[in-house]
Parts: C-alpha cells; sequence; structure tokens
C-alpha cells in the first residue's frame, strides 16, 4: 500500500468535542479534507448556527449537536444520535475545554470544579460512551488535547494545569486498558495556539504595545511566533490514521519547540 493511503480518512466517523471554532474547527477541517465524516458540537445555538456556516463555507457537510460534555446523559444521547445519522464513531477528539486564570488562594471550590469537570471528567464521560462500538469494530482513534499544562504549571492556571496533567494520565490509562482491542488513545499537547481561548494574552496595551503575555511567549518559543489552529491539522490526521496505529499512549507537543527550550540567557 502506498504511505499516503495510510494517511487517508475516507468513510470514517469523526466527533470532535467543541469544535464550533478554534483548534477543534480546525482539526474537523482538516478530517474533512481527508475523507471523514464529520460531528461535532458545542453548548449554545447561536455558536452552533455561527459554526454551521463556518462548515459551509469550507464546503464541509458537518452535523452539529448541541451537548454539554460534562452531562453523560446529553453525551449518551449525542453519541447515539451520531451513530443514527453518519454510522458509529471511529476517532473522538476530546477538545472542548476552557480555563480559568485566577491565583490558586482566590479560586473558588465551585471554579477550580468546574474547570476539572470540562477539561477532565468529560474527557472519560465522553470516551466511555465511545469505547464499546469501538471495541465492536474493532478498532478506534481517541486524541485528548493535552496543553503544556500537562508537563509545566505557572501562575493562576491551578485547575486548568491539573486537569491537563490528569488528561495526559487519563490518555495513558485508556491506552493500557484498551489497546488490545486495536484503539490507540494518543495526546496532542499544543503549545500556545490563537485562539478565542489565548485571546485576553494577546490583547494590546492602551499605548498600542503588546500585551507583557504576548512578549513572554514569543520569546518562550523557539519558532518565535505564537501557534496558528492550522498547525495542529497534521498531527491531528496522523494521530487518527492507519499511519498512527503502532502510537499508543503518547503525547505528541506541537508546541514550536516549547518544551525543548531552557529559554534564553539574559543579555
Ligand atoms: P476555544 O477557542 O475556547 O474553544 C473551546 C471549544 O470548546 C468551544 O467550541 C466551546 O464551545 C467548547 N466547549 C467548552 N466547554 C464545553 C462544554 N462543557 N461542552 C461542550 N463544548 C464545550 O479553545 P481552543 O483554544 O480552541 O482550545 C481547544 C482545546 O485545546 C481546549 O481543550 C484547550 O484547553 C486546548 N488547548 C488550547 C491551547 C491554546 O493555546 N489555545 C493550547 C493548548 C491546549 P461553546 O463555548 O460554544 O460550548
Ligand atoms: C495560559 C494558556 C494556556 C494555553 C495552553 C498552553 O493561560 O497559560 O491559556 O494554558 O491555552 O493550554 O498549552
Amino acid at each position: 500500500m502506498n504511505i499516503l493511503n495510510r494517511f487517508s480518512l475516507e468513510g470514517k466517523v469523526a466527533l470532535v468535542t467543541g469544535g464550533a471554532y478554534g483548534i477543534g474547527f480546525a482539526m474537523a477541517e482538516a478530517y474533512a479534507q481527508a475523507g471523514a465524516k464529520i460531528a461535532f458540537n458545542c453548548r449554545g445555538q447561536e455558536h452552533m448556527d455561527q459554526a454551521l456556516a463556518d462548515y459551509k463555507a469550507k464546503g464541509i457537510d458537518a452535523r452539529g449537536y448541541i451537548c454539554d460534555v460534562t452531562d453523560e446523559a446529553q453525551v449518551k444521547g449525542m453519541v447515539a444520535a451520531i451513530k443514527k445519522d453518519l454510522g458509529s464513531i471511529d476517532i473522538l477528539v476530546n477538545n472542548a475545554g476552557i480555563i480559568k486564570r485566577i491565583p490558586m488562594t482566590e479560586m473558588s471550590v465551585e471554579e477550580f470544579r468546574q474547570v476539572i469537570d470540562i477539561d477532565l471528567n468529560a474527557p472519560f464521560i465522553v470516551s466511555k460512551a465511545v469505547i464499546p462500538d469501538m471495541i465492536e469494530k474493532g478498532h478506534g482513534k481517541i486524541i485528548n488535547i493535552c496543553s503544556m499544562m500537562s508537563e509545566l504549571g505557572r501562575e493562576t492556571v491551578s485547575a486548568y494545569a491539573a486537569a491537563k496533567g490528569g488528561l495526559k494520565m487519563l490518555t495513558k490509562n485508556i491506552c493500557s486498558e484498551y489497546g488490545e482491542y486495536n484503539i490507540q488513545c494518543n495526546g496532542i499537547g499544543p503549545g500556545y495556539i490563537a485562539t478565542p481561548q489565548t485571546a485576553p494574552l494577546r490583547e494590546p496595551q492602551e499605548d498600542g504595545s503588546r500585551h507583557p503575555f504576548d512578549q513572554f511567549i514569543i520569546s518562550k518559543t523557539p519558532a518565535a511566533r505564537w501557534g496558528d489552529p492550522a498547525d495542529i491539522m497534521g498531527p491531528a490526521v496522523f494521530l487518527a490514521s492507519e499511519a498512527s496505529d503502532f502510537v499508543n499512549g503518547q503525547i505528541l507537543y506541537v508546541d514550536g519547540g516549547i518544551l525543548a527550550y531552557i529559554g534564553k540567557q539574559p543579555k
């Protein structure tokens, strides 16, 4: 077989959670280009309407489902609806996520729990809902969207780092538990990517100068730029395709080199 055929997703059914915009939308676009049928979800009708228009503008016939990934009953309903509408899910991307940037001693328990619920508990809920059909089919791909914070900490993101660190270990455990059924569960750890989630960190200052965090990230990244959602497209196709069938339990960091870099020496 030609190696390029092993990257094809022709006829596969892919669910990208939180695929209305940002990184999720870019991954879904990549999957559609590789031949997959696309399902995505988000929580509100306004984002859904905009997303459906955005997919249509790209020539992609995506199916959108209003579903909160923290609600197991809603998730089960969505997975059943996708099976009826498109066929059972071959590729799941646990992408939906939030961040709260609050110093730990000022963060309420409710705020901490909400981040853990969306960023860690939901990937458990959605994976649990799709694995039985993957076992029955004899194959499946689960991709968990991790983070630099699966490896590193920083001020104000205790809940997010705890969740993304946990998601890295959930990834390894799904691999351990279901690898024998030809299910591969890997993670993608994006670096700092320009999306609505990171927009507050890039907002120009009142005097027009760059946000200090924006400058900080450029200096911490050997590629010397923010990532774009398009940077995640190739790795996402690789991990969803047969080309990665013997890759399991890994986190592929797509970070322009951040994790490899000790940082610039002071002048
Ligand atoms: P984003 O632009 O904020 O998009 C997040 C998506 O998740 C939206 O579609 C949102 O839709 C959905 N979502 C949030 N909570 C949900 C819930 N409970 N149920 C269903 N959908 C929900 O984020 P992004 O930057 O593209 O990030 C995508 C993923 O990559 C996240 O897991 C994030 O933590 C991770 N990540 C991002 C970066 C980065 O630099 N941007 C880096 C590393 C990792 P609604 O709000 O309409 O429901
Ligand atoms: C932050 C950022 C993140 C990134 C990303 C890094 O405040 O530090 O929002 O944590 O979104 O997850 O990989």
